[in-house]
């Protein structure tokens, strides 16, 4: 269990080519500056930070060479060497926390925190994420992480298959609300758990995610939590690039990650996170930011209030 002092190591991944609108590689500097450090301290949590990693600028690379998963090349280069960062920081016994950047991150956090163990991943989102190169409308990489990381569809750019992945039947999305036609299918034919607003609205956000959880830890000692900022309600979250309406609101948002961190404090589950799609460019005054930071007291921390 989790009665030591844990330290946390946070990993800017300033990538913006997984997705359409600009602004997300800014979301790093963002939630540094609303002082998630100091949240995390203050919620009893070491906190070191590694800096950033370096991504390509959009205005350096070519034209994306397909269409149908555009930059694909240069995310698999940057989420490769987010791999090897998290697998790092695990070996030393720390806690990473890739800060994005586009949702297409969470292959390279993923990938590296399957390294050593097995893991079940929830997904907090508005989307399923769970397109392929096949089925995406937009052909925006951060539409399909899900999908890559569980083994679904054709990923050509990104070597997998020398990367253990998680197994869908411990993949558990949470509040989706926008999924595509062939995404929705794809998810109903594959192992993945789908919990949305719906589901959240029936039975209550501390329920669902107590299932989730249970799900998620079926044979498997840890989990990834992927926290993509427009699973939150526009008017909490309103820095994202694909804001959605009817997401959960900012207690059901702390409620949801606190019931995580009670698990974790009776069993130590709690492997790697991702905080995604902050962009300060849309937000306003650093709120959405902030909010992030606030969630990652309560995923984190080791008090309850
Ligand atoms: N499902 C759409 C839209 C989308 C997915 N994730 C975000 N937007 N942030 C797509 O492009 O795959
Ligand atoms: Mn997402
Ligand atoms: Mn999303």
């Amino acid at each position: 269990n989790r009665s030591t002092t844990r330290t946390v190591r946070l990993l800017g991944a300033p990538l913006d080519l997984g997705a359409d609108r600009r602004g997300v590689d800014i979301g790093p500097r963002a939630i540094r500056y609303a002082d998630i450090a100091t949240e995390l301290e203050t919620a009893g949590v070491r906190c070191t930070d590694f800096g950033d990693l370096r991504v390509p600028r959009l205005e350096q690379c070519d034209a994306p060479a397909t269409a149908d998963a555009k930059y694909i090349d240069e995310i698999a280069g940057v989420t490769a060497e987010l791999a090897d960062e998290v697998a790092d920081t695990i070996a030393d016994g720390d806690v990473p926390i890739a800060l994005g950047g586009d949702h297409a991150t969470a292959m390279g956090t993923i990938s590296g925190a399957a390294r050593a163990a097995d893991i079940g991943v929830l997904w907090f989102d508005a989307h399923g994420d769970y397109n392929t190169p096949d089925t995406s409308p937009s052909g925006n990489v951060h539409g399909m992480p899900l999908a890559a990381v569980t083994g679904h569809g054709e990923f050509d750019a990104l070597d997998w298959t020398a990367t253990p992945t998680v197994d869908p039947s411990n993949t558990v999305i949470i509040g989706a609300r926008r999924l595509d036609d062939a995404e929705r299918l794809a998810l109903e034919d594959s192992e993945v758990t789908v919990f949305t607003m719906h589901d959240i609205d029936e039975r209550g956000i501390t329920a669902v995610v107590a299932d989730a959880l249970d799900i998620a830890t079926d044979g498997v000692d840890e989990i990834h939590v992927s926290l993509d900022l427009d699973w939150l309600d526009p008017t909490v979250a309103p820095g994202v690039g694909t804001p959605v309406r009817g997401g959960v609101d900012y207690r059901e948002a702390h409620a949801a990650l606190e019931c995580v961190a009670n698990r974790d404090r009776d069993a130590g589950l709690l492997r790697s996170v991702d905080i995604v799609e902050v962009n300060p460019i849309l937000d306003r005054d650093n709120r959405t930011a902030e909010v992030a930071a606030e969630l990652a007291a309560s995923l984190l921390g080791n008090r309850i209030a």
